[in-house]
């Protein structure tokens, strides 16, 4: 396979935050990725959004490219990027269920909890410190809270109450936490794409989550497993977290 060597990618997103280098656990994910696969890029917040509507998305040597896991999929392809190669097919295809579990699932009643049943308080606080026009957030905010409650209910969690979803939010991190178990990394001694999504999320629910969020209490205090491999992963690939942080002097 011929792995490109000459190259640029820029990574579309939202401004840096406060707490975390990103409020979206996909932008993590992504970064991780690219951290891991010691891949060099550039952030550029002009336009976060990409034409699908969603953030993150790159330019690859001009070409643009949207959604977190299209991507490393494609960068995976043209560097010859192989974390789970030594996995079985059995095995890839749990990790393909982990997935599932945590995008598809948890992340939504993660953003219940944030934009609905908080009703934005505390994105609102998460976005105080950024240099946004005071009145121009908790508009833009309110907009995104209407479409958020529209999503969650036309993909089926938002029917539930919330004791139910917080419910299932709960027992989606928690088997998250069973299957890694006591190993390093997801899928054992060596750190795969999956690990980069897990520290996405568990990100999002420790530091971007106020204290009395039921996921952070999950990785703060009931998983103890999801905490020490969040730590592991920023202290591996996030040397640099507190520069990446939102300025605020
Ligand atoms: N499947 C996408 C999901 C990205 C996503 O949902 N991003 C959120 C921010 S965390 C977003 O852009 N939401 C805007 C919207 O849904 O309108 C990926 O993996 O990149």
């Amino acid at each position: 396979m011929s792995v490109e060597a000459d190259y640029t990618i820029v990574v579309h997103t939202l401004d840096r935050g406060p707490t975390a280098p990103s409020g979206s656990p996909y932008v993590i994910k992504l970064e991780t990725f690219l951290r891991m696969a010691k891949l060099k890029y550039e952030l550029d917040f002009k336009k976060p959004f990409s034409k699908k509507g969603k953030t993150p998305w790159i330019t690859y040597n001009g070409q643009d490219i949207a959604d977190s896991q299209i991507i490393q999929e494609f960068l995976s392809q043209k560097h010859g990027i192989v974390f789970s190669a030594h996995l079985t097919p059995e095995v890839r295809a749990v990790a393909r269920g982990m997935r599932a579990i945590l995008e598809d699932h948890f992340y939504y009643s993660f953003c219940l909890d944030q934009w609905v049943y908080n009703d934005v308080k505390n994105v609102l606080n998460y976005f105080a410190p950024l240099p946004i026009p005071k009145l121009f957030v908790p508009l833009v905010l309110r907009k995104w809270k209407s479409s958020m409650k529209q999503s969650c209910k036309s993909q089926g969690i938002g029917r539930h109450t919330q004791a139910e979803v917080e419910k299932m939010g709960r027992e989606d991190l928690q088997s998250v936490s069973v299957f890694l178990g006591e190993k390093t990394y997801m899928m054992g001694d060596k750190p795969t794409e999956l690990d980069c999504l897990v520290f996405g999320m568990t990100v999002m629910s420790f530091y971007t989550a106020p204290s009395h969020s039921p996921y952070y209490k999950a990785v703060a205090e009931d998983f103890p497993n999801l905490k020490r491999h969040l730590d592991r992963m920023k202290e591996e690939y996030w040397p640099d977290w507190d520069d990446c942080l939102y300025n605020k002097a």
